[in-house]
């Protein structure tokens, strides 16, 4: 087992406990850019062939972005990324815990003309207990703001908001304005620029969000969803990879579709579950 990546210090970690969001630069070179790009452009392309929808014909979610996830479960170009060891050996760091599994991946491809993606914090769409999950957002071509950036509340994963918007716009029609929260009021989000090769971390409870897509070119981005190995499922709202792998509430997240991403011996991928889910749509 490879568990010494020395791509994190002290430094990064402390950023990260502060603020709930940090930019690790320099995590993938030029040719994984090109390769692992080309490969999430096919596998975009793949699973949404068919859709023949105008940006405005389609539901103000999808007017965010694109989403294809489980990418690394039918796409074997997708997958070492999925599993990229200085990209999981990062978010184990940044967890501080030695081992991290998958907990989803996903392509976000925010179109030209895309709006923005709505404030929000990522683990109160999900049934888990602990709230120890890092996402690493992956933009092939780097991050500005025309094209659709990411910001994020610097420190709200740390007041105790645990809060569901509806970005989906589906259950409520204005989803609840979380930047207009007490616990964070005040707190303006940050705005990252990400240079091409770095990767943005952020906490799963950071109230994030992102810009709309004002230039003539798609917003490229993959990310990845890691959690501390030893996380509890917290209660019986379905969730596709936890019902797959017969996952009850009150027991451990683990299994086919949710295995170990770091660490792995070199070259080592798991295989894929399967039962595929749907190739578009949420959770
Ligand atoms: O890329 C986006 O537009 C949103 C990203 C996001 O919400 C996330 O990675 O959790």
């Amino acid at each position: 087992m490879n568990r010494s990546f020395d791509s994190v210090d002290a430094n990064t970690v402390e950023a990260f406990d502060r603020d709930g969001f940090v930019v690790v630069e320099g995590l993938l070179a030029r040719d994984e850019l090109v390769r692992y790009g080309n490969a999430v452009d096919r596998a975009v392309a793949r699973r949404s062939q068919g859709d023949g929808r105008t940006l405005a014909e389609k539901s103000l979610y999808e007017q965010s972005f694109i989403q294809c996830m489980r990418l690394w479960e039918d796409d074997a170009d997708v997958r070492p990324l999925t599993f990229h060891p200085r990209i999981g050996a990062t978010a184990a760091a940044l967890l501080g815990v030695d081992v991290v599994r998958l907990w989803q991946d996903q392509a976000l491809y925010k179109e030209s003309g895309g709006r923005e993606t709505d404030a929000h914090q990522d683990l109160p769409f999900w049934p888990i207990r602990e709230p120890h999950l890092v996402s690493a957002w992956i933009p092939f071509d780097g991050s500005i703001r025309a094209a659709g950036a990411t910001g994020y509340v610097p420190g709200s994963h740390r007041t105790g908001l645990s809060r569901f918007v509806d970005i989906t716009h589906l259950l409520h029609p204005e989803p609840y304005d979380i930047l207009s929260d007490p616990a964070i009021a005040g707190v303006d989000p940050v705005w990252v620029e990400a240079p091409a090769g770095s990767v943005v971390f952020h906490h799963a409870l950071t109230v994030h969000l992102a810009g709309p897509n004002l230039t003539d070119r798609t917003r490229r981005v993959f990310t990845i969803v890691y959690l501390a190995d030893g996380c509890v499922r917290s209660n019986s709202r379905p969730v596709l990879s936890l019902e797959r792998d017969g996952i009850g509430v009150g027991e451990k997240i683990a299994g086919p579709g949710l295995p170990v991403a770091w660490p792995r011996s070199e070259g080592d991928l798991p295989e894929p579950p399967t039962q595929l889910g749907p190739v578009t749509g949420f959770l």
